[in-house]
């Protein structure tokens, strides 16, 4: 069973892909509308968050991390400024594999400090957003040609390697806080996921937001996801559109409103649509499901962690770390991990 966004997400794994390893047409069709009825079956409804990036939802989620509100993205590219090139310098990967990919502003500043010491290597960009996937492997390859692209158009949480031969050592990355997506069961699957095609020279870098602390309020926390020019809210009502266009529902956008707060004792943001009013959703295929004033579908987990915590999952998922460093503020972190030295928590000793 996958695991996105907490619940365990209904369907097999995708098989038949097309030319770019992206699953057929009809077969996304299917799958969206299997997770539409399963979502909207549940006690707490709920949307699994991958679907957020259709072409729109991307470039909206790239106006996200421009918000002053939003400080991850920031504080991360200041962090990656400051250690890639030392990190780079000592390992000189022969492969970048950067999981969750996005728009690649991060991925220039690990790029530059890349080929600065290695100029020929191969990138390979992960992502489930196809066209943008596309877009940014183009302009890639133009400002950096030396440089060899190739991207994966899949979802992040499904099995290495891919179909063709990594160069070693590998540099495997998963920034912009995409972890919090996953709880903390499902961080450790991902994470071990990727353990399993490590080589013992490679190493994975990851970039988590943290929980409230000293020099981060709760309310800061809250604001990155309650912009005040509801950029994010634009965002996540996006997801119904995706469902409507993609999937055939039936979704009335002006129903619902965007609500995001932080569950403390889960230590993650939640993301929901309320329901203005009470509301009808029709799909193919399925029954009518009524959606009563007040209630909600939940459409993203962003869980935050801490150093323990990120040591655990590491250490559950056969890596150990190597590095940790963090702002001043204590807002965000980024993690080094190799290889656990004796396999405790590697592919044999999870069921
Ligand atoms: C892409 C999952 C890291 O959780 O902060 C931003 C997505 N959602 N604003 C996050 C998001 C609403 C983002 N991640």
């Amino acid at each position: 069973m996958e695991c996105r966004g907490g619940e365990p997400v209904r369907g097999g794994r995708e098989c038949t892909t097309g030319a770019a390893g992206e699953p057929a047409a009809g077969q996304r069709r299917a799958r969206l509308l299997a997770d539409l009825r399963w979502g909207l079956a549940q006690p707490q409804k709920s949307l699994p968050s991958k679907y957020f990036y259709d072409t729109r939802g991307s470039e909206l989620f790239e106006r996200i991390t421009g918000l002053e509100e939003y400080y991850p993205t920031r504080v991360e590219t200041e962090l990656l400024r400051n250690h890639a090139p030392t990190w780079m310098a000592a390992l000189a990967p022969a492969t970048l594999v950067e999981l969750g990919a996005g728009a690649a502003t991060k991925t220039r500043i690990l790029l530059d400090a890349l080929v600065a010491v290695r100029p020929s290597v191969l990138y390979v960009p992960v992502d489930v957003a196809g066209d943008f996937l596309r877009e940014v492997s183009h302009a890639l390859r133009a400002d950096y040609p030396t440089l060899e692209v190739r991207p994966l158009v899949r979802d992040i949480s499904l099995p290495f390697p891919p179909d063709f031969p990594l160069e070693r050592p590998a540099l495997f990355a998963l920034l912009g806080s995409t972890i919090g997506n996953f709880d903390p069961e499902a961080a450790v699957d991902l994470v071990a996921t990727v353990r399993d095609a490590m080589a013992p020279s490679d190493r994975f870098l990851l970039g988590a937001d943290l929980r409230p602390g000293p020099g981060k309020s709760k309310e800061a926390l809250e604001r990155a996801y309650n912009d005040a020019e509801g950029v994010t809210a634009e965002f996540n009502r996006n997801i119904l559109r995706v469902f409507n266009r993609e999937a055939g529902a039936t979704f009335d956008l002006e129903a619902f409103e965007h609500r995001a707060f932080y569950d403390e004792a889960k230590g993650r943001i939640e993301m929901h649509l309320v329901a203005r009013r009470p509301t009808t959703v029709e799909a193919p295929g399925m029954a009518p499901v009524r959606i009563a004033a007040g209630e909600s579908i939940r459409t993203e987990i962003s869980c935050k962690y801490d150093r323990r915590t990120v040591t655990e999952i590491f250490q559950d998922a056969g890596l150990s770390l190597e590095a940790w460093v963090e702002d001043e503020a204590g807002r965000y972190a980024l993690a080094l991990a190799g290889v656990s030295a004796d396999g405790d928590g590697g592919p044999e000793s999870r069921s």
